[in-house]
């Protein structure tokens, strides 16, 4: 891999770069965007660790009285992107939408605080900044557990497939079967105009998701009243493992400021979560299984999100058959990770989050192979990720056997992944 490609990389962030924050892509995705950010606040740090700081600050200045960080925040408007700030009405000072996205900043604030021990200026300016972030992460881990596990079970349902970030995952489509689709405002699509119709969801889904929107603005986006009301009401096991994570990771940075307190409730969540996600895993499929809460039923979906929980502290005989999961699928396909089994029902290898690889899974599932001590798989993913990008450059998301690149072009946290994977 020639230092052409971290050029690159580093030229797609400038150009995505709105001053204090980043969009994906220009285009297909016009505002910030939640864990786009903080992840890509990673790859921002080797060209400025101030810069990398502001993307994430950026993000929770528009955090919501009540602890939740939105999934979008329209800092400007453009008409590139459906659904808009008039569909969302969530009533914030700068337009948010309403739901939140995958809770990755605990993990990102760790990153960047670790990486600043060496030099002395960045050391003192990631203590002052991660101090003042800990506090604003607290409380949405706090608004997690309060808002989206009511009854204490000890894990975390999304609301919507937008929020769990893999939008059209064939783990959602039963729970999605059950939300009704009639009486929505007639729509119009956007991200078709930028992307190939066949790799992006279908009409159904989007009738969908545009239902939830408007069920959720009928209830005033309060919260309190969300989870019960919900009809899709998933416990997704990779969104708890990423949260798990992000709530040890906030631990750790606590405890190095001497914050003791809110060290110990973050370690307490981690733990009481590790615990309850322990009961997900599936033996004959080998692999983390979520469950629709609206019905009890689980969900027998061979996808990613049944070997992302490798982010978090899971037991070590889980994490070495979540690596030979993997490495079964590197036997079928010349790329990992698909983002669903290619020997699964409902893998499709165009379609957004039914079957394409995606560098930041790649990069999330990667962390946590090499902190299991999986180096081989890790390092295999890796090499693939790599790959991808000499042969494709820095798409949305590739095709696993061909390596084509699929959906939008120029984006930020595929840019952002590969300096991690480079330097
Ligand atoms: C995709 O999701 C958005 C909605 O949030 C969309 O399709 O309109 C997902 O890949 C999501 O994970 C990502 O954060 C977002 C922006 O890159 O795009």
């Amino acid at each position: 891999m020639s230092s052409a490609s971290l050029e690159n990389a580093f030229a797609v962030l400038r150009e995505n770069d709105r001053g204090t924050y980043t969009v994906p892509t220009k285009g297909l995705y016009p505002f910030q965007w939640n864990w786009d950010s903080c992840l890509t606040a990673l790859g921002l740090a080797a060209i400025s660790q101030d810069r990398a700081w502001t993307e994430i600050e950026t993000l929770f200045e528009h955090q919501w009285p009540d602890g939740m960080v939105p999934q979008i925040v329209f800092h400007v408007p453009s008409d590139t992107y459906f659904p808009g700030p008039d569909i969302w009405q969530t009533n914030r000072p700068t337009p948010t939408s309403g739901i939140t996205q995958p809770a990755v900043a605990g993990f990102a604030v760790r990153r960047l605080f670790d990486r600043a021990q060496d030099r002395h200026t960045d050391r003192a300016m990631a203590e002052t900044r991660s101090r003042a972030l800990l506090h604003k992460i607290d409380a949405w881990h706090a608004w997690f557990y309060r808002n989206r596990d009511p009854h204490g079970e000890g894990l975390v349902a999304i609301l919507h497939p937008w929020e769990a970030g893999r939008d059209n995952s064939v783990d959602w489509d039963e729970a999605l079967a059950q939300v009704p689709t009639s009486g929505i405002t007639p729509y119009r699509r956007r991200d078709t105009d930028h992307a190939n119709p066949a790799h992006r969801p279908t009409d159904a889904q989007y009738d969908a998701f545009v239902w939830l929107v408007e069920h959720f603005r009928r209830l005033g986006w309060d919260n309190s009243l969300l989870h019960d009301a919900s009809p899709f009401r998933v416990v997704d096991p990779a969104f708890n493992a990423i949260l798990i994570r992000s709530c040890a990771d906030l631990a750790a940075v606590a405890e190095a400021l001497g914050e003791k307190t809110l060290a110990q409730r973050n370690r307490a969540w981690a733990q009481r979560s590790l615990d309850a996600l322990d009961a997900l895993w599936h033996v004959s499929s080998q692999r983390y299984q979520g469950f629709n809460r609206a019905t009890g039923e689980r969900i027998d979906s061979r996808s990613i999100g049944g070997l992302l929980p490798i982010l978090a502290a899971i037991p070590p005989a889980r994490a070495a058959a979540i690596a030979g999961q993997i490495a079964a699928m590197g036997e079928q396909m010349h790329f990992l990770v698909p983002s669903h089994d290619p020997g699964a029902p409902g893998y499709e290898a165009q379609r957004y989050w039914r079957g394409p690889i995606w560098l930041i899974t790649n990069f999330l599932i990667e962390n946590g192979l090499r902190q299991a001590g999986q180096t081989e798989v890790a390092d295999r993913i890796v090499r693939s990720s790599l790959d991808l990008i000499e042969k494709s450059g820095f798409a949305e998301y590739y095709e696993p056997q061909t390596g084509a690149a699929l959906g939008g072009g120029r984006f930020t946290w595929t840019a952002a992944m590969v300096i991690e994977f480079l330097t």
